[in-house]
């Protein structure tokens, strides 16, 4: 495996690259082209600049989360061609700049949903925590609203104001969009663009709905270990893979997540590594990775990623905000950087164990 980080880039991130440089380790980052809005092909020289200014701090980049899927190919809308020759355009642009995996999702609407981004923990950190009953009492249309004064002035990925502006448009063009047609159309573009993957060895990864399951009504598949083998098999190519996310698909506690990373060895590219504290079965707050703070066993999801031979990228996801970092909620410095020294020393001891 590879260490990671997740950076948003100059300009989006309070974090550095100096800074993730110096967490030992790390030799990659995960970013995007923050700026772009989806449907956009991204050009070769904007990806090319992004790459030297990476390299130039002596990192590399390891992969992009995420090139996000424009509503049109996710609802299937007879203008969705266009933007899959857009997406296939900027798939071909990655991989002419030597970059082999793409972190994407396939959520209509949100990606994920949260209902508070600073939850106080009792040792005095804050989360991003998520409440059913508070999801319930919800008007989806002004859930951004209501969280985002905790947003720290931070765009949040997936939250973009273009995009609420026009959410109530939105779920208007979703109302005949079920499960079934949510499948076929990612079926439809995963078939279109598997041959430039072929050619340029790209692996999609696609990312798990967050939480697991519907919210407000709207369809929501990648979700479970069924839902995820019918997707490789409807389009059934090495590059068509997952990105393993612990704490998405953690947020169903029927999901056996080490059983689910052995069952899909060879078709993981990339892993998100973190912990959730569940208080009950729907209402749950983000932990440190640290296993006895929250509900799941880090070792045995690191072993199971160590026994499948995975040799991705991975990266430690949420952090909670500590010593009085002000970030964006979920990806400030500190509590990533722990996260990502624990999956370390976890990999390490496993690895030595085994010889
Ligand atoms: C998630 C997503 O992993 C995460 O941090 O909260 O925002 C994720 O980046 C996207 O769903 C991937 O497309
Ligand atoms: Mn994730």
């Amino acid at each position: 495996m590879e260490m990671t980080f997740r950076w948003f880039g100059t300009g989006f991130d309070t974090v550095t690259l100096k800074q993730i440089r110096q967490i030992p380790g790390v030799t990659g980052v995960i970013t995007t082209l923050y700026d772009t809005t989806p449907g956009e092909v991204w050009s070769r020289e904007k990806i090319h600049a992004l790459k030297e200014e990476v390299e130039a701090s002596g990192l590399r980049i390891a992969g992009i989360e995420s090139v996000n899927i424009h509503d049109a190919i996710k609802i299937g809308s007879p203008d969705r061609d266009q933007y899959i020759d857009n997406y296939i355009e900027t798939l071909k642009n990655l991989g002419e700049e030597d970059i082999h995996m793409v972190c994407y999702n396939f959520m209509p609407v949100f990606d994920w949903t949260r209902t508070e981004l600073a939850r106080k923990r009792p040792d005095g950190s804050t989360v991003l925590a998520y409440s059913q009953a508070a999801i319930d009492a919800l008007n989806p249309e002004t859930m951004f609203e209501s969280i985002s004064k905790d947003a720290n002035g931070a765009i949040l990925p997936g939250w973009e104001p273009e995009r609420m502006a026009i959410i109530k448009e939105l779920f208007e063009k979703y109302k005949d969009v079920d499960e079934e047609k949510l499948f076929e159309n990612l079926k439809y573009f995963l078939e279109k663009i598997m041959p430039v993957c072929d050619e340029y060895d790209i692996n999609m990864a696609i990312h798990p709905d967050d939480p697991a399951w519907s919210v407000f009504g709207l369809p929501r598949i990648i979700v479970n270990i069924e839902n995820i083998q019918r997707m490789m098999s409807m389009v059934d190519n090495p590059h068509n893979g997952v990105t393993f996310c612990a704490g998405s698909y953690g947020t169903n506690r029927k999901n056996d997540l080490p059983g689910m990373i052995r069952a899909l060895k060879g078709r993981i590219h990339f892993a998100h590594v973190r912990n959730l504290k569940f208080n009950s079965d729907d209402d749950f707050e983000e932990a440190a990775h640290l296993s006895r703070d929250g509900s799941f066993d880090l070792y045995e999801i690191m072993k199971a990623l160590y026994d499948i031979g995975f040799d991705g990228p991975i990266r430690p996801d949420h952090g909670r905000m500590i010593w009085d970092e002000v970030a964006m909620p979920g990806y400030g410095l500190y509590d990533r950087a722990l996260g990502a020294t624990y999956l370390n020393g976890l990999w390490e001891a496993i690895e030595k164990s085994n010889k």
